[in-house]
Formats: C-alpha cells, sequence, structure tokens
C-alpha cells in the first residue's frame, strides 16, 4: 500500500466496512501501526475538520468519520501493547466538562495501557466534581485531562482547582492534552504535563512517575 487513499475515502465518508478493511490490508501489508494512525486516520481527520471550518460538510458527516476512525483505532489497539507489563501506575482519564470528543482521549488511554498503566476511564464531559470523587476513591498517579474545544479548555483549571480545594492536589500528577492545548497553557494552570500526542504522552507518564 503505497497510500492511505482509500482509508482516507472510507474515513470521510464513515463507511466503517470499508474503512476496517482498508486498516486490515495496511497491516497485512506490514505498514506501520504509527504510519496508519498518523498519516492515515489522523490526518483525515485533520482534513475533515478543515472542511468543516470552511463549512463544506456539518455535524453529522463529521460524526460518521469519527465513528469509522474510531472502529479502526479498535482494530489496531493490540498493537499498543509494550510486552508483558507489571502495573507502571494509576491513570484516570477523562475528556473535560462540556467536552464530547473523545477519539484522542481513547487513543491515550489505549497507548497508555499497552505501555502498562492502569487506566480508568471517566469518559466524556466529565465534571471538575466527577474528577474529584474518583481520585478520592482510586488514588490515580496521574490524571489525565482531553479537551479538544478552546471554550471548554478553562474546564482544566477549574479541574484543578477542585482538586486544590479537596486537598487532592499534591497526591496526584496533572497531565493535559487535546489539539487547542499548549505546553505554555499547561504551565499556565500549573498542570504538571503537557503532551501532543498519545505516543509522547506514554513516555511524558513514564518520566512523571519515574519509571522505565
Ligand atoms: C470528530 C470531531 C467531532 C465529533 C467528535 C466525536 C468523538 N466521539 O470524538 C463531533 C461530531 C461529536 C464533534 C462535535 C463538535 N465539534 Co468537533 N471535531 C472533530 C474533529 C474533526 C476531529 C477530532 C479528532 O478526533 N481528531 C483525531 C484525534 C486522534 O486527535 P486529537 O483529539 O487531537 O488527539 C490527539 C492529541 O490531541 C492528543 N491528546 C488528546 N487528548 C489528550 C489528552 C492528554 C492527557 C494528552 C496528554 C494528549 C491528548 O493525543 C491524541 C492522539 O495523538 C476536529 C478537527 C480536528 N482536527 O481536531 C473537530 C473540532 C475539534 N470540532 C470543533 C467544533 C467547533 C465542534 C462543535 C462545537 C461543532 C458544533 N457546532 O456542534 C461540536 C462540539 C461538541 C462538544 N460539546 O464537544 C472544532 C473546535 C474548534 C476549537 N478550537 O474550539 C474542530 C477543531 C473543527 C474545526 N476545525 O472547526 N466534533
Amino acid at each position: 500500500m503505497s497510500d492511505f487513499k482509500a482509508l482516507s475515502e472510507s474515513v470521510v465518508k464513515g463507511d466503517i466496512k470499508i474503512a476496517l478493511a482498508e486498516t486490515q490490508s495496511a497491516l497485512d501489508a506490514g505498514v506501520s501501526v504509527q504510519d496508519i494512525l498518523d498519516k492515515g486516520l489522523i490526518a483525515t481527520m485533520d482534513a475533515v475538520g478543515e472542511r468543516y471550518s470552511k463549512g463544506l460538510i456539518f455535524v453529522p458527516q463529521m460524526l460518521r468519520s469519527a465513528k469509522a476512525m474510531q472502529e479502526c483505532t479498535k482494530l489496531l489497539k493490540p498493537f499498543f501493547r509494550e510486552g508483558d507489563v507489571t502495573s507502571k501506575g494509576k491513570v484516570l482519564i477523562g475528556t473535560i466538562n462540556g467536552d464530547l470528543h473523545d477519539i484522542g482521549k481513547n487513543l491515550v488511554a489505549m497507548m497508555m495501557e499497552g505501555a502498562g498503566f492502569t487506566v480508568t476511564d471517566l469518559g466524556v464531559n466529565v465534571s471538575p466534581k466527577n474528577f474529584v470523587q474518583k481520585t478520592r476513591e482510586i488514588e490515580p498517579d496521574i490524571i489525565a485531562m482531553s479537551a479538544l474545544l478552546s471554550t471548554t479548555m478553562p474546564a482544566m483549571s477549574q479541574t484543578i482547582e477542585a482538586l486544590q480545594k479537596a486537598g487532592l492536589r499534591d497526591k496526584v500528577k496533572v497531565m493535559i492534552g487535546g489539539a487547542p492545548v499548549t505546553k505554555e497553557y499547561a504551565q499556565k494552570i500549573m498542570a504538571d504535563s503537557y503532551a501532543s500526542d498519545a505516543g509522547s504522552a506514554v513516555a511524558k507518564a513514564k518520566k512523571l512517575l519515574g519509571v522505565p
């Protein structure tokens, strides 16, 4: 497979059957999982986002593509495993309040799991209160928050404040990410770490906890 044209087209159309078949045939042809993800699936979602920005497509089309991408990433999940691993630490992950985007968050969760972290996923639209409650309950080493909308990013800072108020902030590391999030924003809200993609999220999580 020399390019990802057919895969990309099927994700754009939201044709899950063809998207899965194309992902499988890329795997069978020995294309790296990283390339399928970056050059095939994520690049397509970026293009979908641009078409949405330009008013060429609308939310239902974006959702169809998202569903196709989600199914393809499930097919890739077994390849994220780094070998036999004992738990490297507990990660509590969720998409923040008001935000329903979960593809990137799910990828981060899958890769963290594959790398040996024990992951608890709170899903989407997670309120600061929910993050605090679950932190009390499971005592994670890392809280990982995702935001895809610039309008929902402030909920990250609100969650950190809620952790502070609950006396939990110094017991846990906070990592943030998502397309509009930056390293500078992470510094501003005093998160412990930021990563731009799922692969570097794993590396940064290991660094935060000092595990190999
Ligand atoms: C798919 C999609 C949707 C789907 C989401 C379905 C789902 N289950 O997720 C649906 C249709 C529901 C949707 C809705 C909306 N969307 Co939308 N959506 C997208 C789209 C096209 C793709 C997002 C995606 O999945 N990318 C692929 C993944 C793999 O990338 P990622 O999420 O960035 O994740 C990577 C990194 O960011 C990072 N990462 C992510 N999370 C985390 C967390 C941590 C801790 C770390 C370390 C790293 C990390 O690692 C990931 C993997 O490498 C983007 C465009 C884009 N290019 O981002 C618009 C986009 C995000 N959406 C946008 C908008 C405006 C909306 C709506 C407001 C539209 C509307 N008018 O209703 C609603 C909001 C709904 C809500 N309340 O959340 C805008 C946001 C603009 C902004 N900056 O605020 C975008 C950028 C489109 C655009 N160009 O205008 N959307």
